[in-house]
């Protein structure tokens, strides 16, 4: 591991043997991986687990004593193909760029994937790993809309067509609920214990709705199985935090011009991290905070802080900031009034609904958010912050809506944001015409709904699934009316729209 090393002549891609030759200022795995056995069975290994929870265990392994740790990935979907393919050649390695704000970056090679299972090639492979003995955990990336619920009742869909699949047939499942519930049996059977259920995705009570959700999924399957899981399974629940961007081929292109050695896929993050846990496991844990993360006994405050501040204001800026023609985070809100219009709606429509917290002081962590958002390094597209929105605003801004309205708080800036949604899902273009790349499970339908609001202008907010009853507001709908009417009229902008709702709510408060 020392740059003294000779380098073989043709290029080599990064593997184990190749760590040898790394420059000397990449942060390699100085543990010996050989020795590492997946304690953590991970389902979902995108960007942001591979920059998040691989990070913090590659930084845990340095230090002796953690060898049971290791994670081994499992790609549930075909998609996952390529990645398993990439991860194959290269021993689970991959490169962790992270770029600060100043231009600094540091590289680390993280070693604590140590295997990588593409589920649809061998499920049985998959589940009987869960049910291993040294598996002590599993843990989700599976997305906001992964969960199964729909999101204005919280209730389990049952009539998801993959659902329905893996009720009859628990043996040859496709939904991370078929996957856990068919390892928790085999444990059950085999008298090993529970392992911990953990989700790391951007749901406030994320534990609570894992737990509900694969309770409801194993009840109809099987209910002893679903009474021993209820006794014995943990789900913590956790803030997770991270800005990770989808990789771009820049980010290849840098690792192989760094280190004269191709990664077939590198992640790119910021410096900044965190992860709050609830200190609740069903089987051992890692020491998670030995290697900066924090556990607490309620983690709710941390989470609702986040989901609605971060969360939420990304898809603020990314909405509107798609409508004007922006393409990244950081570009929008370098736009002083994006910025102005961001503070706004932090301060007036999520901080009164947040509790203070012990060691937090809310300003200053939004001042910080600001900063993170404007970090030129991290170019972080439009387009994957509004990928998947009808599953995010629930979460990140409607529950916030509802609130404020029962709070008989002004709702303004929020209503904007919705109609800026409507017309995104309605035209698909921005303000120059350009088409929007729209990726949503729910695009067909929310189009269709927000194509009827020139006849009917709550069409789209009577998408009951994803609104709830916020169509039936009186305070809401007069708000979100004059946000349609303004965004609708011939040769609107949205930045003039932006300026007068500011203006307007100023002079409310
Ligand atoms: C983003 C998140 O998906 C989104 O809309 O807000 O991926 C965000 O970047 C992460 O939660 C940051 O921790």
């Amino acid at each position: 591991m020392t740059q003294t090393q000779q380098k073989p002549a043709q290029t080599t891609e990064l593997n184990q043997h190749n760590l040898a030759y790394l420059p000397a200022d990449v942060d390699v795995p100085t543990y010996d991986r050989s020795k590492i056995k997946s304690g953590i069975v991970h389902i979902g290994v995108g960007g942001f687990h591979r920059a998040h929870q691989a990070a913090y265990i590659n930084e845990l392994l340095k230090t002796p004593g953690n060898e049971q740790w290791g994670i081994c990935g499992v790609g549930l979907l075909e998609a996952n193909r390529g990645l398993r393919d990439i991860l194959q050649k290269q021993d689970n390695l991959y490169t962790l760029t992270v770029r600060h704000p100043n231009g600094k970056i540091e590289n680390t090679v993280i070693g604590s994937l140590m295997e990588f299972l593409f589920a649809p090639e061998n499920k049985q492979a998959v589940i009987d790993k869960m049910a291993h003995i040294d598996t002590k955990i599993v843990s989700l990336t599976i997305t906001e809309g992964g969960y199964n619920f729909h999101p204005a009742t919280g209730e389990f869909d049952y009539d998801n067509p993959d659902i329905i699949h893996d009720l009859n047939n628990p043996t040859q499942p496709i939904t991370a609920f078929g996957y856990i519930t068919a390892a928790l049996k085999l444990r059950k059977e085999q008298g090993l214990p529970a392992f911990t259920v953990q989700s790391c995705d951007n749901i406030q009570h994320n534990g609570h709705v894992t737990r509900n959700m694969l309770l409801a999924f194993a009840q109809k399957q099987d209910l002893a199985l679903s009474q021993w899981i209820e006794q014995h399974v943990a789900f913590p629940n956790a803030m997770v935090d991270r800005i990770t961007p989808i990789s771009q081929q820049s980010d290849i292109d840098y690792v192989t011009q760094a280190y004269q050695m191709s990664d077939g896929w590198p992640i790119t993050c910021e410096s900044f991290t965190q992860w709050v846990i609830e200190d609740n496991f069903s089987n051992g844990r890692p020491n998670w905070d030995q290697v900066g993360a924090q556990f607490v006994s309620d983690v709710t405050p941390y989470e609702k802080m986040k989901i609605r501040l971060l969360n939420a204001g990304h898809s603020v800026l990314g909405l509107l900031g798609s409508i004007h023609g922006y393409q990244t985070i950081d570009q929008t809100v370098s736009d002083p009034l994006f910025a102005k219009y961001l503070r706004a709606f932090m301060d007036l429509e999520v901080t009164p609904l947040l509790e203070s917290l012990p060691g937090i002081d809310l300003e200053e962590y939004k001042d910080v958010l600001l900063e993170r958002f404007s970090n030129p390094n991290i170019k972080d597209n439009l387009a994957r912050i509004c990928s998947e929105t009808s599953a995010k605003l629930p979460k990140f801004l409607i529950s916030s809506i509802n609130e404020n309205l029962a709070q008989n708080r002004d709702v303004s800036l929020s209503a904007l944001v919705i109609a800026a949604w409507c017309l995104y899902s309605d035209k698909g273009l921005n303000e120059q015409n350009q088409a929007l790349e729209i990726h949503d499970v729910m695009a067909q339908e929310l189009n269709k709904q927000a194509q009827q609001t020139a006849v009917d202008p709550l069409a789209f907010i009577n998408l009951h699934s994803v609104f709830g009853y916020l169509a039936h507001d009186r305070e809401f709908v007069t708000e979100y009316k004059k946000a349609i009417a303004a965004l609708y009229a011939p040769n609107s902008q949205i930045k003039q729209i932006m300026a007068a709702t500011l203006s307007k709510k100023s002079k409310k408060i």
